[in-house]
């Protein structure tokens, strides 16, 4: 098969892990893709700046380091989404701290976990279906979740934990997070820039309201 070379640039989001994008690159490289990878510790705006500059067809981010993912990833998705980026390149994030579940919850294209195999990182560069080896797919966490629900077996307990959540609900009505200030700040702008790209404005919304559910339940 004849592999269509890619723009990609590949960026360490963490103080100094960069191993694995370090692999990553020299594979991607190997088989024919242009490649960029920037050093650790860049802040989330020279990283927009970079991008800008680039103009890659794909973002792979790394993040390793357990502290503040959710704060730092959502921001730098915010801000290439309004540097115009996000409709343009495919972005997505791998790492030690990082879950498909919580990419896709970030509004990353796709996210992949500790155990990545290379060829699966590689395999979705140049748009190819993935099929895991058989002893990958026995190593692959056991979901132990199954067999369980939220069903409550005793009433009381459940009637309780409802009224606690109202009254935790009732007492966040009114309050409201950086993440959803940032929401807001950019939907002006995109509003001011005359935008009227529907995709990325009933993103934002579904984004805010992700935003407020999550606000309710914490
Ligand atoms: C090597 C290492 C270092 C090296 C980094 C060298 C370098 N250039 O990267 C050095 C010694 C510098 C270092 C420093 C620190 N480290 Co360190 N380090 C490690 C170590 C031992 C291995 C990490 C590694 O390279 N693994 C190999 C790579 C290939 O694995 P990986 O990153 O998980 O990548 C895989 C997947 O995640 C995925 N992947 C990763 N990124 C991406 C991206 C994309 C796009 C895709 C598709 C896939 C993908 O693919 C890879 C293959 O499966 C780990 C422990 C461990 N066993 O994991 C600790 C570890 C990561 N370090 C840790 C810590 C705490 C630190 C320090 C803060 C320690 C300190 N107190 O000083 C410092 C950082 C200092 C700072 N300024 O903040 C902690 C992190 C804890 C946490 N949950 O946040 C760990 C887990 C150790 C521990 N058990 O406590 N570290």
């Amino acid at each position: 098969m004849q592999i269509v070379a890619k723009k990609v640039l590949l960026v360490p989001l963490d103080p100094v892990h960069d191993v694995a994008l370090k692999i990553i690159n020299r594979k991607l490289k190997e088989r024919g893709h242009k490649t960029l990878l920037l050093p650790p510790d860049m802040s989330i705006e020279e990283i927009v700046d970079q991008t800008l500059k680039v103009k890659p067809d794909i973002i792979m981010i790394s993040r390793t380091m357990g502290y503040g993912v959710a704060e730092v990833l959502s921001k730098l998705v915010d801000l290439l989404e309004v540097a115009g980026i996000r409709d343009r390149a495919k972005i997505v994030i791998g790492g030690k701290a990082i879950k498909p579940k919580l990419a896709a919850e970030l509004g990353f294209d796709a996210g992949f976990g500790e155990r990545t195999s290379y060829e699966e990182a590689i395999a979705f560069v140049e748009g190819r279906k993935y099929i895991p080896k058989v002893e990958e797919i026995i190593k692959r966490e056991k979901d132990i979740t199954i067999g369980y629900s939220y069903k409550f077996h005793n009433q009381k307990i459940e009637n309780m934990l409802n009224e606690i959540t109202e009254e935790i609900l009732d007492w966040c009505e009114d309050k409201t997070s950086s993440g959803i200030k940032r929401a807001h700040l950019r939907e002006k702008m995109m509003e001011l820039k005359g935008e009227k790209n529907k995709t990325s404005r009933s993103n934002i919304n579904k984004k805010l309201q992700h935003k407020d559910q999550q606000l309710k339940l914490t």
